[in-house]
């Protein structure tokens, strides 16, 4: 998988995407990421990237042309240009499975009091959100997208790390996990999962996936109702 990520920032990457999993998923050429400065992409002396909205208000938005110039380069026929802003859909794990098919995101960051409306209209093919708040600007949300879909490359995690027991992954939240000690200063680790019996281990797991669910993030519930992927819980049967 390719990725290209265009910002006014590109010193906030360094750090976040040169540890652990992603360093790795870079080093295998399993992820090819190259961080794009929107400056370069200007004219000016100045390298002017903002100006002043149309109708007034506060603050600078990010011009068009800039924007529109890099992305133009940096596309092919397979690219899926992604805008990161507070106004796109909310980012999911079910986004992020999405988003790891792709051979080639262009993840654009918006930056200032946003970006010229031209730029959602007629460029991006996406809008993704990473929750309802607003930051500074879309780089930390870009490197979260980035984040997540690397560790859904094949190859990228360890068969010790595997993404399909955890949180999400069956849509609903992982059940608690121990490690040694079994007992730390009282706090017994449950009894079946030193019994040694896989299916009672598998049953307990997955009882407590759904009671946690239900008990913390009730909206997770019967997501997949119709489609019988997944048998429906009710709490009286936990
Ligand atoms: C994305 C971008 C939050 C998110 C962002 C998010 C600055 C986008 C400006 C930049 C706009 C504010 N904040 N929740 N900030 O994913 O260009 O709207």
């Amino acid at each position: 998988m390719k990725i290209d990520v265009l910002t006014l920032f590109p010193s906030m990457f360094a750090g976040p995407l040169d540890q652990s999993i992603v360093k790795r998923a870079r080093e295998n050429g399993l992820l090819e990421l190259t961080i794009h400065n929107l400056r370069d992409f200007t004219h000016d002396r100045h390298k002017t990237v903002d100006d002043k909205p149309f109708g007034g208000g506060p603050g600078m938005l990010l011009k068009p042309a800039p924007i529109f110039e890099a992305v133009e380069s940096l596309v092919d026929d397979s690219t899926r240009i992604v805008l990161l802003a507070p106004t796109g859909r909310t980012l999911t794990q079910a986004v992020v499975r999405e988003l790891a098919r792709y051979p080639h995101l262009l993840l654009v960051c918006g930056s200032y009091e946003g970006v010229d409306e031209r730029v959602r209209a007629g460029l991006a093919d996406d809008e993704l959100s990473i929750g309802d708040y607003v930051l500074t600007n879309g780089a930390l949300p870009a490197m979260v997208v980035i984040d997540a879909v690397t560790r859904l490359l094949p190859g990228a995690l360890g068969d010790a790390e595997s993404p399909d027991e955890e949180s999400f992954s069956q849509d609903l939240l992982e059940y608690p996990q121990y490690t040694r000690p079994a007992d730390f200063r009282g706090m017994k680790v449950p009894e079946v999962l030193l019994s040694g019996n896989h299916a009672e281990i598998a049953k307990w797991r997955s009882e407590q996936s759904r009671l946690r669910t239900l008990q913390r993030r009730p909206e997770l519930m019967n997501k997949n109702s119709g489609t019988n992927s997944v048998p429906q819980t009710n709490e009286s049967d936990l």
